[in-house]
């Protein structure tokens, strides 16, 4: 059996020396190496359109991350670009639950608790009292309540926060208030303090966060994209911070990444920045997955996390 490798920055070698612990009875090599042979499994990160287009030798292919939109949009250059019929499969948590978990409480914390204004007293050498913000009036909005937004609801949740969680089709998550679809949306955005953005990338989901959405969350509200770039209309945010709308983002992901030096989130201080690592890849886990999910599938067994291709994720 043949797994092709795929990875941008080109470090290959303590991926291949994981898989060939964790997968002694396949032969990894990377796609550099294997181009036009054909191999059992391909495990990618962002490939380049070339690498799958017209694969009929594949049985499967595995995204080194939870969102497919890397892959998913190759189909729009060239609509051939994705293999006919091979499943695509994401990562299903594999270590990235706990670390949103920390990101995503951090940031809420830190808004909850006013630290940011601490920080800006202390700059000024201010010891002043400010009112602390009422838990029960504190309500945080999970937009996304999948295998990473579920875990984030419930960790916000423990706090005694008021929590309400957002999805494409029903579902039910202990001690969140959950809402479901476009008529959902309403209910679950109105008068929300704080609003974590966690959903796929997907043509419903594009731009979701407009002016329009903000104007709909409490004044002073938060936003914490940890999802993708363009969910967020840039415009519309920067607007929204200036008018006071939301008092305060914190953004883990771009529409273009890097964020370029020219862009205007750098200027604005009530905007936090963190280059893409609210959740890591993390090698020992994914691989750890990615094992398994071959062992069953050469077993003839069902895997958990193959993407549908018509939804998007
Ligand atoms: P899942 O597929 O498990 O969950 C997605 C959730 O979004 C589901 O609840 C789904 O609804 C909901 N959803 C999808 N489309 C819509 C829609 N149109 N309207 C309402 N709800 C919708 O994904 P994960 O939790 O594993 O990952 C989520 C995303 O997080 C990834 O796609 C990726 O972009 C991002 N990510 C970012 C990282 C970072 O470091 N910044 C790291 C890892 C992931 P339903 O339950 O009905 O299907
Ligand atoms: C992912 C990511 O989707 O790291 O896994 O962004």
């Amino acid at each position: 059996m043949k797994v092709q490798l795929y990875v941008p920055d080109g470090r290959y070698d303590p991926w291949i020396e994981g898989f060939a612990e964790a997968l002694p009875e396949a032969e990894c090599v990377t796609w550099e190496q294997s181009q036009g042979q054909p191999v059992d499994y391909a495990v990618v990160w962002r490939p380049p359109v070339e690498m799958l287009r017209g694969r009929t030798d594949l049985k499967a292919v595995f995204n080194l991350g939870a969102g497919v939109d890397g892959i998913l949009q190759l189909r729009d250059a060239d609509p051939e670009a994705l293999p006919a019929s091979v499943p695509i499969v994401r990562l299903d948590d594999a270590g990235m639950g706990a670390q949103m978990v920390e990101y995503v409480t951090h940031a809420v914390l830190r808004y909850f608790r006013r630290m940011d204004e601490f920080a800006a007293q202390q700059r000024a050498g201010t010891w002043k009292f400010l009112k602390p913000n009422r838990r029960a009036d504190f309500t945080i909005g999970v937009m996304g309540i999948g295998t990473l937004g579920a875990q984030i609801a419930r960790a916000l949740a423990s706090f005694g926060f008021p929590v309400r969680g957002w999805s494409r089709s029903a579902r039910s998550v202990e001690g969140v208030e959950c809402h479901a679809g476009e008529q959902g949306q309403a209910a679950f955005l109105d008068g929300l303090r704080v609003l974590v953005n966690v959903l796929p990338l997907t043509p419903e989901t594009e731009n979701i966060i407009d002016g329009g959405l903000l104007a709909r969350l409490a004044k002073g509200a938060y936003l914490i994209n940890v999802a993708r770039g363009p969910h967020v209309v840039d415009e519309d945010l920067l607007a929204a911070v200036q008018q006071g709308q939301i008092a305060g983002a914190t953004l883990d992901v771009f529409r273009k990444e890097p964020l370029p030096a020219d862009h205007p989130f750098w200027q604005e201080p009530r905007i936090t920045i963190t280059p893409h690592i609210a959740a890591l890849t993390l090698r020992e886990d994914s691989i750890a997955q990615i094992a398994d999910k071959i062992r069953a599938l050469q077993a003839g067994r069902p895997i958990a996390g193959v993407v549908d291709l018509q939804r998007g994720y």
